[in-house]
This record gives C-alpha cells, sequence and structure tokens, in this order.
C-alpha cells in the first residue's frame, strides 16, 4: 500500500503484468474471491432457508445469538440508533463480517492450499452453532448452514486454485490463469446475483409473513383449552411430552417452497353445495369467538412406532359455525379444502359440522401463531381424522361437494377416501437396541385413538403375558395418553411390545399393515438387551 503503483507501461502485457506486479494483484484478487465465495455462501444459506426454513436462516441464527449474548446497554444504543431498522443494522453488520472473513480465508488460501476453505468451514459452523441455540432450530435450518459453509469453502479453493499457475511460475503462463480465473469469478458473480435475485424474491414474501406474523396478537380464548390435569403427565424420564413443542412437531407436507400467505390479504372462501358462498377475511375470523383445544394430530404414513404424530394446543374457529352460515345443500357429504399451494384434503361434511367435534380453522399452535411451516396464517385441524383428509396448512377454500364428484390430493394417488385415525401405541423408553441393567425396568410411552379415547394400555416382554400398564389421564379423548409400567427381565435379548385398547373397548389389532392406503396397523415391538 502507500506508494501508487506504477502504472504499465506496455500495451497488451498481460504476462509482465503477471509477472512483475503480479504478487500483488494475486493478493487482491484472493481477497476478492474469498469474499465472493463468502457472499455465496452466506446467499446458498438465506436462499435454502427462504424455500425451507422460512422461521430461522443462518444469517437470523446468528442475529438471534448476538442479541440473545449482547449486553443490554448495546441492545438499547442500536435500538436508539436504528428504531425498527436496528435488525436490518445488524444483519448487514454480520453480512460484512462475513465478507471480509471470506477475503482473509481467500489470502489464507493463496498462501496454503485448503487453509482459507477451513477458515470458511469455520465460519460455516459458527452459523451451524447459532442455530443450535435457536429455539426454532430444525434439521433443515441445520442443513442451510451447513448447505452455506460448504459452498464458501467450496468455493474460496476453488476460485483461488485458479489464482495459481498451473505450471512452475517460471513458464510465466499467469495469463493464461488469469483468464481462467476470471471466467470462473464471473461465473461466480453471475451465480450471486441470479441467487442474490431469488433470495430477494423469496426471502422478501416470507420475511414480510414473518414480520407479521411476529407483530400479530392473538385473541384470547372465548372458550379456553382446559387445564392440562396433572394426572395426564407420567413421570418417566425420556418419554415423549404431552404437548410437543412448535419446533419438535413432524412437518409433512407437499410444499417444495413453505407458502408465504399475508394474514392481511388471506381470504377463505366456502362454495359449492351451499346456499350462501362465504368470504372469510382474517380481521373476521380473529373477531370469530375462538376455542382453544388439545387435539393430537398423525400422519397416515407414520409407521408403527414411528414419530409423525403430535399434539398441540390449538387456537380456532369452530368449522361448523363458518358452515353453518353458509348452509349446506342436500347432496353434499364432503368437504374438499385447498390450500394456497393446491393441495387438497376431503374431509366428511358430518365430522366438521358434527356437535361433538371440534373440527377448528386454527390460527393458533401452543399460544403461537401458527409457524409458516405449519400453515400460517390459518389451517384445519380435525380431530379423529389423519392430516392428508383433514389438516389443510395454508388453507384458503372449503368446498363443499360429494365423495362422488370430487377426489382429494391424495385420494387419487393411491391412499384411501376416508382416513379415520387408528389406535396406535408406541414405546419410548427404553429405546430400540438399548442395553438396560437387568431387573426391573422402567417402560413407557404414548397412545393415541383420537375421538375414542384409550381406556387401556399393555404391555408385555418376549411372549408373556399382556400385563396392565399404569395410564394418564389424558387431556381429552381426541389427545394422546402417556402410560408407564415395570417389567423384569432376566439377562439376555428381550422382545418388548405394546397395545392399547381404544375408549369404545376395541383392543387395537396385531395384524401387521403398512401405512398405504389407510394407516398402518400391528403392536409396536423393540427388541433390548438386559445385562
Ligand atoms: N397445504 C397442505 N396441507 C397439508 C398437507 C400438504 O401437503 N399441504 N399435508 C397434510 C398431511 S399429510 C399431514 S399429516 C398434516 C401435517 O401437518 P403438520 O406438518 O403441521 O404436522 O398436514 C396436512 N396438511
Ligand atoms: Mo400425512
Amino acid at each position: 500500500m502507500g506508494a501508487p503503483e506504477p502504472r504499465d507501461p506496455e500495451p497488451g502485457g498481460p504476462e509482465r503484468r503477471g509477472t512483475v506486479h503480479g504478487r500483488d494483484r494475486t493478493r487482491l484478487w484472493a481477497a476478492v474471491a474469498g469474499a465472493a465465495a463468502a457472499a455465496a455462501g452466506v446467499l446458498a444459506g438465506e436462499l435454502g432457508a427462504g424455500l425451507v426454513s422460512p422461521s430461522l436462516s443462518p444469517v437470523s441464527a446468528v442475529g438471534g445469538a448476538v442479541v440473545d449474548l449482547a449486553p443490554s446497554a448495546a441492545k438499547d444504543w442500536a435500538i436508539a440508533a436504528f428504531g425498527t431498522a436496528d435488525k436490518l443494522f445488524l444483519v448487514s453488520v454480520i453480512a460484512a463480517a462475513v465478507v471480509a472473513l471470506g477475503a482473509v480465508a481467500g489470502l489464507l488460501e493463496l498462501r496454503r492450499r485448503g487453509a482459507g476453505a477451513w477458515l470458511a468451514a469455520g465460519i460455516g459452523a459458527v452459523g451451524l452453532a447459532a442455530v443450535a441455540t435457536r429455539a426454532q432450530a430444525t434439521p433443515a435450518a441445520w442443513l442451510c448452514a451447513l448447505a452455506a459453509g460448504a459452498v464458501a469453502a467450496g468455493l474460496v479453493r476453488w476460485l483461488v486454485a485458479r489464482l495459481r499457475p498451473a505450471a512452475p511460475p517460471a513458464v510465466a503462463a499467469s495469463a493464461l490463469d488469469r483468464r481462467r480465473f476470471f471466467r470462473a469469478l464471473a461465473g461466480t458473480a453471475g451465480a450471486i446475483a441470479l441467487g442474490g435475485a431469488l433470495t430477494a424474491v423469496v426471502r422478501g414474501a416470507s420475511l414480510a409473513v414473518t414480520a407479521a406474523r411476529d407483530a400479530l396478537r392473538l385473541p384470547v380464548p372465548a372458550d379456553p383449552a382446559p387445564p392440562v390435569p396433572s394426572a395426564a403427565e407420567l413421570r418417566v424420564s425420556g418419554i415423549t411430552p404431552l404437548v410437543t413443542p412448535n419446533r419438535d412437531f413432524y412437518r409433512i407436507d407437499t410444499a417444495l417452497v413453505v407458502p408465504s400467505v399475508d394474514p392481511g390479504r388471506w381470504r377463505l372462501t366456502v362454495t359449492g353445495k351451499v346456499e350462501e358462498p362465504v368470504t372469510l377475511t382474517w380481521d373476521e375470523l380473529l373477531a370469530a369467538p375462538l376455542v382453544e383445544r388439545h387435539i393430537t394430530l398423525a400422519c397416515v404414513s407414520n409407521p408403527v412406532g414411528g414419530d409423525l404424530v403430535g399434539n398441540a394446543r390449538w387456537l380456532g374457529w369452530p368449522v361448523r359455525e363458518l358452515l353453518a352460515r353458509s348452509r349446506p345443500k342436500d347432496g353434499a357429504d364432503m368437504v374438499l379444502s385447498r390450500s394456497v399451494d393446491g393441495f387438497t384434503a376431503g374431509t366428511p361434511l358430518e365430522v366438521l359440522t358434527d356437535e361433538g367435534t371440534d373440527a377448528l380453522l386454527a390460527v393458533g399452535m401452543n399460544g403461537e401463531p401458527l409457524p409458516p411451516e405449519h400453515g400460517f396464517p390459518v389451517r384445519l385441524v380435525v380431530p379423529g381424522l389423519y392430516g392428508y383428509v383433514s389438516a389443510t396448512k395454508w388453507v384458503t377454500e372449503l368446498r363443499v361437494t360429494s365423495f362422488a364428484e370430487e377426489k382429494a390430493y391424495w385420494s387419487t394417488r393411491g391412499w384411501s377416501e376416508r382416513g379415520p385415525v387408528k389406535t396406535a401405541s408406541r414405546i419410548d423408553v427404553p429405546r430400540r437396541g438399548a442395553r438396560v441393567p437387568a431387573g426391573v425396568l422402567a417402560v413407557g410411552g404414548v397412545a393415541w385413538a383420537q375421538h375414542r379415547g384409550i381406556s387401556a394400555v399393555q404391555v408385555r416382554a418376549d411372549d408373556g403375558e399382556w400385563q396392565p400398564a399404569r395410564l394418564g389421564t389424558g387431556i381429552s379423548r381426541d389427545t394422546w395418553y402417556q402410560w408407564a409400567a415395570e417389567v423384569t427381565l432376566a439377562p439376555g435379548t428381550h422382545r418388548l411390545s405394546v397395545r392399547a385398547v381404544d375408549g369404545t373397548g376395541e383392543v387395537q389389532t396385531g395384524q401387521a399393515a403398512p401405512p398405504a392406503p389407510d394407516g398402518a396397523t400391528g403392536h409396536h415391538t423393540i427388541t433390548i438387551e438386559a445385562t
């Protein structure tokens, strides 16, 4: 630095430029390459998050961690100085820091092959660690941070490799090498521009919706959920919690990109065989008397012993009230609910109009607005039916029709038209394959038969007698129940099985069936080793 660089007097002398001043420029270009690689990595992470993890991106995770770690004086200062732009400021600082570190990685990579890539991967690891500290962390968010680090590390290595002469420096082949490098850099810049535009579109929409969601205050329910009875919780270490936190709630849908639906523009239309077509707005929905219920949602694809099932406290308006407004006509026996992304579910009309079934047009999940992944702003939740025939997320239309006339998304793809939840039970502790001390062993898990309830759970070891388990009271017949038992095991390999009896007295079948076409059956059986 300092002295102005002497101008190259010879026109068209790239070779000489490469050799005479090559060293300084090479360092400069290595830094540029590193910065570009870092920028591409950040964009890859943000674009990925926009597509699969709208609630948490690598940069927002680092931002969240910085906010949590920052002394409150610094937060006060940022809010005072930037007001509502404080988040934008923080994100800009993080992005600038990452790009600056990228430049350092470029220089390092030039000095030692692989060193810069390690630094870039290290920056990615910081993003990963930040994701790990966030409440909303999901596998998708982890993947985005991993992708960001991998893209940055790979690119810095690849770009800087193109800066090095292919042959020993004495051959002075640098003009050719530079051309290779500039082509690679231009390609990277093009990818950054394209990725940036895509990210702006995807993230812009989802950021606006996330901001709208953050600013929301859900109304107080007119009819709150009854408190969870203390006898519903069994104290068994490792058992599935009675209420599933939102971030742990399974996610199943056909949406490649999580739909961004602005509640202000959201409309639900009730159409088809009705006396009175109705259009409902977000404000009208929130103004309705909302009820709150614990309901366990299960996926038809859940295998025996699987975890595509979760229990949440949903806030919503009973669908029957809305249907009562539009008055279904004779001949209708199904409601085809449609999502903004085209997914449809076919639900029996009588389930939705039944006084005794809390089918909800849900806006809240465990005290929060629905997470984007779980259908923000509005979804259906229907106790007793698998999600594919009832739980339409991002719902925008209820079409009153008949099973004879219309088919829902999965019913045209080999799944049954009707999807009542089958009685199921699962062993959560011990885990399958566990090594446990011989003697008395604590066993526990959950069982569900939504809308019928569970009246008993039984366990057995190997081919022994079925023994009664202790059964939690459950929250309601629409939720799962915890169960616990003690079995005594001699040293050796053992099989543990569980079965439930539903509220009507029907015993869960041991007949094994796969998930398709209408839900798996069979006893969950695990093998463990007692020593
Ligand atoms: N829009 C939309 N809604 C949907 C689906 C979907 O693919 N698209 N899948 C359904 C299925 S199969 C299930 S099991 C539940 C899962 O809801 P969750 O992701 O909130 O757990 O959503 C249902 N609602
Ligand atoms: Mo599902």
